[in-house]
């Protein structure tokens, strides 16, 4: 078809540099030639390399680089090529015997196109396979400097990082919001080598023996025969392991909390749960527990809004992520750790600190802050980046060290095994995403994938025909040398000591340590995953599990169930609850969140303006909701009633009471049943903001809907006075999280 004439019109002037590069009509053939340049746009220089596309190259003992030039990656030139550089003049018509022809073997083009698209995919990850990434840089502030010799922590040292989040158990196409642990994997590209944090979002696991991960995995993952549930912990195979390995209940107790379903990734602590061993210059030793803290505070959703989102918005926390980076709100964490002393019992205050079920209360060893990250840049690619950057709990820099817990052991192992199947062989840390920015100078040679040039003819050492590079490093050129602890002298045997076998005294204090609303969610995540559950004995061996836990959350859960309360066969732990777990009773800033601004096309837009620049004025995003898109006066308009759904807002304003669309159907007060004035979606979004104990605020007409709505006069709604005052009054409500008030309880 011909090009629209505005089309013809702009590439027109192009037209004479593109001509250079077709060939003219086959003789013989009218038509052959493409028609003269049919393209929307026209060619303009290449454009310049991103900043990662500037990463260090792979380099070899004489320097030699990879090769390809800069200007080589794809889609910064003007002219479309083959895989080869060779110019393209059709990639829309295969090579054809003839119009109607078949398509002749020869096309070498095609077969390039077809085959290479044919194997695009790459194995998902086995676990986490759904994630997100994005680009910071973290500073020491030094205060590490005392425990370890890692020169990243050395203060004012700045580290470029990628960070990965991803749920555990559903697929790479899964939902974000679903209830699961989150994974929060760091790589700190430090000049003495990589060092990966490979962490989750809760600091205990579910087993103690990195051999029982197979089991628990096929355990959470869909059943074999159906391949349902998708990203879900609410089915028999799951409950049946950790009903039967009573160690998982602490973890399984952190997943049926609020942890579960994080509002963001922004507002999720890491930890990289293990403890590590740190050694400092002097050679002296500490054990430590990994964490980060967010500055935005612990937050999470209601369970409804996980499960609307997860058809509303699956990519919720991928889009969070990515909208607040790119909004400029970019999300901090500091890095903190537990300092805890290196004694050959490696037990802190009688904890087991090679159990990996067990937590150090903050209380007892307070997290110390040794540095911050800041998250500032989206991925450019996200297959380049995100899907093929692999972590690796074995990357350590020196100065940090592994210990014996036996999950961490096996995780040592796992990492690099898992990668050499997805990523095709043993050379992925020459992918861009990989590659250390420390100098690498390996004796590791040749593999599928192989992208370095190595030079030299003496890949091993010592040699003398290399000039005898490389040389080993001592311990003052930054050498990394294991830390020499003693092994005792003990028989070889497949068992656990016995302090691994408490399993519930911990789950009591996490209970314990809840608030009230807290503990009611708790219930109703356990009532509404073992309700999924078909299996009679499978329920009851769970009910049993919290039996030994709590009475109080095992009657709640049993009479959820319909099914007695059985007697607890182990007594209640003597506890201490650690007020540090709980994820309320704080203020937190509310930057990069969410409000959504009810408008009126036909009420006051000057007041709307104010508090749309206030809010952006707050490092928060203001998102007006109108009838219709496009304009609104001077204010465009970014969803419509169509489109709005409370789950994506933090707080709600009402800046008018809009008319319904003539085409809606009229909504009817429930008692007297006389027609609403207002858009029947509007209600909808105040009556789940209310339900979702969201801040609502209200001022002019917009009032009026409250008074529809039942909401009027509520804990949480701030109505009347003028625009910036309900603004203030409902971001002083937002620094909670939630007005947790519209929650009232019976557990305490
Ligand atoms: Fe992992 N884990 N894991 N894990 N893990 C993987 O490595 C494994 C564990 C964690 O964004 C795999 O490259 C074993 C604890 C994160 O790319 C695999 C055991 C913690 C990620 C693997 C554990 C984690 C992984 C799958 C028990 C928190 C995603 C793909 C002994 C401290 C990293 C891959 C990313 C990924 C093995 C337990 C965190 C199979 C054997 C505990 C954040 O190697």
């Amino acid at each position: 078809s011909k090009p629209a004439k505005a089309v013809r019109d702009a590439v027109e002037p192009a037209k004479e540099k593109v001509a250079d590069a077709l060939t003219p009509d086959v003789p013989g053939v009218p038509g052959s030639a493409p028609p003269p340049v049919d393209e929307p746009t026209r060619p303009r220089d290449p454009l310049p390399p991103k900043a990662e596309q500037g990463s260090p190259e792979t380099r070899t003992a004489t320097g030699a680089k990879t090769g390809a030039p800069a200007a080589a990656d794809a889609q910064q030139g003007a002219f479309l090529t083959t895989s080869q550089g060779a110019r393209l003049r059709d990639t829309d018509h295969s090579l054809k015997a003839g119009p109607r022809g078949p398509v002749l073997l020869q096309d070498h083009h095609l077969r390039e196109k077809i085959t290479h698209f044919d194997h695009e995919r790459i194995p998902e990850r086995v676990v986490h396979a759904r994630g997100a990434g994005a680009h910071g840089l973290f500073t020491a502030y030094g205060t590490a400097e005392g425990v370890t010799r890692a020169g990243f922590l050395k203060k004012g040292r700045e580290t470029p990082v990628f960070v990965r989040f991803s749920t555990v158990v559903g697929s790479r196409g899964s939902a974000d919001t679903v209830r699961d642990t989150r994974g929060f994997a760091t790589k700190f590209y430090t000049d003495e080598g990589t060092f990966d944090l490979v962490a989750n979002n809760i600091p205990v696991f579910f087993i103690q023996d990195a051999i029982k991960f197979p089991d628990v995995i096929h355990a959470a993952k869909p059943h074999p025969d159906r391949e349902i549930p998708q990203a879900q912990t609410a089915h028999d195979t799951f409950w049946d392991f950790v009903s039967l390995h009573t160690e998982a209940q602490h973890h399984t107790m952190w997943t049926m909390s609020d942890r579960g379903i994080p509002r963001s990734f922004r507002m999720m602590e890491g930890f990289g749960v293990h403890s590590f061993r740190l050694v400092n210059e002097a050679g002296e030793t500490a054990l430590v527990k990994f964490h980060w803290k967010p500055k935005l505070g612990v937050h999470s959703l209601t369970w409804e809004e996980a499960q609307l989102l997860g058809g509303i918005d699956p990519d919720f926390h991928r889009r969070d992520l990515y909208d607040a980076i790119e909004a400029g709100a970019y999300p901090e964490w500091e890095l903190g750790i537990q300092v805890l002393p290196d004694t050959p019992e490696e037990t802190f205050a009688g904890i087991d600190l090679l159990d990996p079920t067990k937590i150090v209360p903050e209380e007892l060893a307070p997290v110390q802050r040794v540095g911050r990250l800041v998250l500032n840049r989206t991925p450019t690619n996200f297959f380049a980046e995100t899907e093929q950057v692999a972590f690796h709990v074995g990357h350590l820099p020196p100065g940090i060290d592994a210990t014996n817990d036996p999950l961490m052991q096996g995780r040592l192992f796992s990492y690099i095994d898992t990668q050499l199947t997805r990523l095709a062989g043993p050379n992925f840390s020459q992918i861009p995403i990989n590659r250390p920015h420390a100098d690498v100078n390996d004796m590791l040679r040749d593999g599928f994938h192989q992208n370095a040039v190595h030079a030299g003819v003496a890949p091993y050492r010592p040699n003398s025909l290399d000039g005898g590079n490389p040389f080993r490093a001592g311990d003052a050129k930054h050498a990394f040398v294991d830390v020499p602890v003693t092994v005792s002298e003990a028989p070889k045997i497949r068992a656990n000591p016995a302090s691994f076998d408490d399993h519930y005294s911990q789950v009591r204090l996490f209970w314990l340590s809840m608030s009230p609303v807290e503990k009611e969610h708790i219930v109703g995540a356990y009532t509404f995953e073992l309700g999924k559950c078909h299996h009679q004995a499978i329920k009851e061996r769970q009910l049993r599990c919290l039996a030994n836990i709590d009475p109080v959350l095992c009657a709640q859960v049993a009479a959820g169930l319909g099914l007695p309360v059985p007697e607890p066969t182990e007594p209640l732990a003597d506890v201490t609850p650690s007020p540090a777990l709980s994820q309320l009773g704080r203020e937190w800033p509310a930057d990069g969140r969410t409000i959504g601004i009810v408008i009126d096309p036909e009420g006051d837009l000057d007041s709307v303006d104010q508090v749309r620049r206030a809010v952006f004025a707050a490092d928060m995003v203001p998102l007006l909701i109108a009838p219709h898109g496009g304009m609104v006066g001077d204010l465009a308009v970014q969803r419509t009633f169509a489109t709005a759904r409370s789950v994506e807002f933090d707080a709600l304003l009402l800046a008018g009471a809009p008319a319904p669309a003539p085409d809606a159907l009229p909504v009817r007060d429930a008692k007297t049943g006389a027609a609403s004035p207002v858009d029947p979606r509007i209600p909808l979004l105040v009556e789940e903001c209310w339900r979702h104990a969201k801040a609502i605020g209200a001022w002019g007409a917009g009032t009026d809907v409250l008074e529809q709505t039942g909401v009027a006069g509520g804990e949480g709604v701030v109505a009347g006075g003028s625009a910036m005052d309900v603004l203030t009054a409902v971001r002083q409500l937002m620094a909670t999280h939630r007005v947790w008030q519209r929650f009232p309880t019976p557990l305490s």
